[in-house]
């Protein structure tokens, strides 16, 4: 068997040494026994322990990025949603197995451990975790790949459910420490905000930047370790922090005056790294956002610049060395900063600088909805930053004399290229134009993109449009959340090299019909339900029974993303359960999670919606435990590696061309689950993975309007609500259901649907959703049948695992090549 400890006097050995750290670890970090520490200091000295490994190669690996000279990528994002780290850290060391029987010794338990550590929540959904997710691949394949963010003091707020209604505290994650972050006092940049900066003519007639009367912010660095998967690489991801000034304890003989100065100063200065914004999806256009933008994209880029040119490499080469992936627009200003720095700094001429900031950055769209592009009012931009201002201005106009030559009289196309357009700076025309590459995260994302949402610019420039579907980390979501399933795929394949080579979970569809298999895929499947159950038990007060169906829908709260379709239908089919005679169903549990922003007032009040509901139908003893409803408070990283392996139909109903790629899927897909989806984002590629022998829908099941159905209705204005509402008793029924007091008020949502006109055709797809519930149950009843399309399922996962994401951009976008350390 291939789970067998690989080599029994080596692991001895390991453990032997691993106990002897531990134990030493303890004594310095505590002066107790290990018997006399709490459970918590028993987690530091884990971690502490893990880091003596970690800090070894990091030394290794940084001394082997010096020597080699190969090109660097830095992964700049707002957002690097990064859960816990110590499984993951031992998982990747190789060390997981032996610390567990070293704590085994101590009668300590290594999952209690885990619960210890607080959940990094530097991030709202799928954007944050998939930069969390790409360091781990990047790491994992050789690849020399850093993360820059900010450490926000703040995460994500943390949900608590009162009455039904979400409320938000404020989750201070840092209060007993981080365990993983080493403070770089030595390496801080000054970043500068407002002042005055003009050209200046100098003596020899050159001209110089001169920026006067700025504000300074000191950005002090706080590094985190990224351990690649047993290979001895440690990158780094670098969280910027805002802090006052070198000299600003300096009070020496101050007016009052002077005194109140400093002091709102020093308020400005910590607001800046405090809060993560809630937002997911959408935009706002918060100056405080903007700052933050500039602080970390800025600090970031001179900090590159920096080392670079300390390692003694020529400025003149630099696209050949660094590659700076923008995610999203939050960091579009590298662009202008980049360039900002080469000249003001190095004295490069415009055209080289031009050159090399194009071939160095590239930037990755998450989203085609309008309302989420970010744009800034120039006023408000000028004023902040006044000589990236000026910079941007000349990029654009040399960027629109390029724009008017290929069009020659042609405004509107000069106006729907430009970076400036009607008093706003619109940042992702800044990063297309400045950067070599644009890409969307999944196929049909890519394609609406190149078709609508950047359409001009494709045209202009159709070479630098590229795709590259999304992918989240095996090792975290599939080894570290379900070690069962990970040890029956071992076992079965009798080899852990799919651990490496995700995909070669492609060689489990030989055991697809394979009865012993599938028998015990569904005793994991069942244990996992298990485990969630007892978790709801404890945190709900819900008894749930593991025998019923897992449906699941985890993510942000979200209009497009259609938790109210979901809620609906359920709605009309406990009313089927308990009014109609000839109606039967499979017991089914229905479980809810996710976050809404605190100021989207229709995504609360679907939360208090699903919670209405539940509490009913819960508490209904006719439908004799058919239907149980659970909204999981809080969900998160850590939340999620106990829901997503219990599944067993994953919803992914969005209204089709809405979502971006959809991340969550995949998760639920690689632990087994049946997708019921709509054909938007990945799902579409999740579908031609698992397709049967026809590449039809055999092993998910796909609903609804299609992209293309839902983009001609919006262009041509002819769907009506109301009709929906009159002409479908389905949908008429649920919606009364809204308004008569069956579940509480929620004319809200009634009047959001009929009144906005349904802008996401909840209505629509209703009866398409049933059926697709409806045919959930009937291959549910095959109890064969559903274990073949779970195993189709984890066996055609390989190619959502984020290794074959990131490959992808290593070769088609960076260029960069692995460094292996010995
Ligand atoms: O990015 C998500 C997409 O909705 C999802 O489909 C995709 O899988 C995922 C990864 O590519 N987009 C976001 O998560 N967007 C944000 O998180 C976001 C956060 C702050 C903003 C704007 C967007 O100001």
């Amino acid at each position: 068997m291939a789970k067998k400890k690989v080599n029994d006097a080596e692991f001895k050995k390991l453990k032997e040494k691993l106990k002897n750290r531990f134990i030493a670890t303890a004594h310095i970090m505590w002066g107790r026994e290990l018997d006399e520490l709490t459970e918590n200091e028993i987690y530091q000295t884990v971690a502490a322990t893990a880091k003596q490994y970690i800090s070894e190669n990091w030394i290794k690996t940084n001394k082997a990025y010096m020597e080699r000279e190969e090109k660097q990528i830095y992964y700049f994002s707002i957002e690097f949603l990064m859960g816990r780290l110590l499984k993951s850290n031992l998982i990747n060391l190789g060390l997981e197995e032996a610390i567990r029987d070293v704590l085994g010794d101590f009668k300590l338990d290594l999952d209690k451990v885990y619960e210890e550590e607080p959940d990094a929540g530097l991030g709202n959904g799928g954007l944050g975790r998939l930069a969390a997710c790409f360091i781990d691949s990047m790491a994992a394949h050789h690849l020399p790949g850093h993360g820059c963010s900010i450490r926000y003091q703040y995460g994500l707020f943390e949900q608590k459910i009162i009455n039904g209604n979400q409320v938000e505290i404020p989750d201070n994650w840092l209060k007993n420490g981080f365990a993983w972050e080493y403070r770089k006092p030595d390496k801080a940049i000054d970043v500068k905000f407002y002042g005055n900066a003009y050209m200046k003519e100098m003596p020899d007639g050159s001209l110089k930047l001169v920026h006067e009367d700025p504000m300074v912010v000191m950005a002090v660095p706080y590094d985190v370790p990224v351990v690649g998967y047993h290979n001895s690489t440690v990158n780094n991801l670098r969280l910027w922090n805002a802090e006052v000034n070198r000299d600003f304890s300096d009070y020496g003989y101050l007016t009052q005056e002077q005194i109140r100065q400093k002091n709102d100063y020093r308020n400005f200065v910590e607001s800046i790294t405090r809060y993560l914004y809630p937002d997911d999806s959408t935009w706002e256009g918060r100056k405080m956002r903007l700052i933050q933008e500039y602080f970390m994209t800025s600090a970031g880029v001179q900090s590159i610049v920096r080392h670079y040119v300390k390692t003694g490499m020529k400025i003149h080469d630099l696209s050949q060395k660094i590659a700076i992936h923008i995610n999203d627009t939050h960091p579009a200003v590298a662009v202008a900063e980049l360039m900002r720095i080469l000249i003001d700094e190095y004295g490069l001429e415009w055209s080289e600088a031009w050159a090399i900031t194009k071939n160095t950055i590239a930037y990755t769209n998450h989203t085609i909805m309008p309302e989420a592009l970010e744009t800034w009012p120039v006023d408000m931009f000028k004023e902040l930053l006044p000589r990236v201002y000026m910079i941007i201005e000349e990029i654009n106009r040399r960027h629109l004399e390029d724009v008017r030559e290929r069009y020659p009289g042609n405004d509107a196309k000069v106006q729907a290229l430009s970076i400036l357009e009607n008093g706003m700076v619109h940042m992702a025309r800044l990063a297309i134009v400045g950067g070599h590459s644009v890409n969307g995260v999944a196929k049909i994302h890519s394609d609406i993109l190149k078709a609508s949402t950047l359409h001009d610019f494709y045209e202009y420039n159709p070479k630098m449009f590229n795709n590259k579907t999304n992918g989240i980390t095996h090792r975290r979501w599939l080894m570290g959340a379900n070690p069962e399933l990970a040890g029956l795929i071992d076992d079965t394949l009798g080899s852990r090299r799919w651990h490496r080579y995700p995909e070669q979970l492609d060689l489990l569809n030989d055991y697809v019909n394979d009865k012993p298999f599938l028998a015990e895929l569904g005793k994991i499947k069942h244990l996992r339900k298990e485990h969630l159950a007892k978790y709801i038990l404890e945190h709900n007060l819900i008894k749930v029974n593991p025998d019923s169906i897992f449906d699941i829908q985890v993510k942000r709260i979200h209009s497009y993303k259609r938790q109210l379709m979901n809620i609906l239908h359920i709605m009309y089919q406990y009313d089927l359960l308990k009014n109609d005679k000839g109606y039967d169903m499979i017991p089914t549990t229905y479980i809810f999670g996710g976050k809404a922003a605190p100021g989207y007032y229709i995504a609360k009040e679907t939360i208090r919606l699903i919670n209405a509901v539940a509490e009913k139908v819960n508490n209904d003893r006719s439908i004799k435990d058919k239907m149980k409803i659970v909204f999981i408070e809080n969900f998160g990283v850590s939340i999620g590696e106990i829901v997503y392996p219990a599944a067993d139909v994953s919803e992914q109903i969005s209204t089709a061309s809405k979502e971006a790629s959809g991340t969550g899927n995949m998760k639920f897909m690689m632990n087994g689950a049946i997708t019921l989806g709509t054909m938007d984002g990945a799902n579409v590629e999740i579908r031609e993975a698992v397709g049967g022998d026809h590449g039809g829908d055999d092993h998910c099941v796909i609903f609804g309007l299609r992209a293309e159905e839902v983009l001609s209705y919006y262009m041509t204005g002819s769907y009506s609500a109301w009709d929906e509402y009159n002409s479908n008793e389905m949908v008429r029924f649920v919606m009364n259901q809204l308004i008569d007091g069956t579940y509480g008020d929620f004319r809200s949502l009634y009047d959001y649907l009929i009144h906005g006109n349904d802008e996401f055709f909840i209505l629509k797809d209703l009866s398409s959703y049933a059926w697709g519930h409806e045919e959930i149950m009937r291959r549910y009843k095959n109890k064969l049948g559903w274990l073949t399309s779970s195993a189709m399922n984890i066996a055609n996962s390989g190619q959502f695992s984020s290794d074959r994401t990131i490959d992808e951009y290593a070769n088609e976008i960076w260029h960069v090549k692995p460094v292996r350390i010995s």
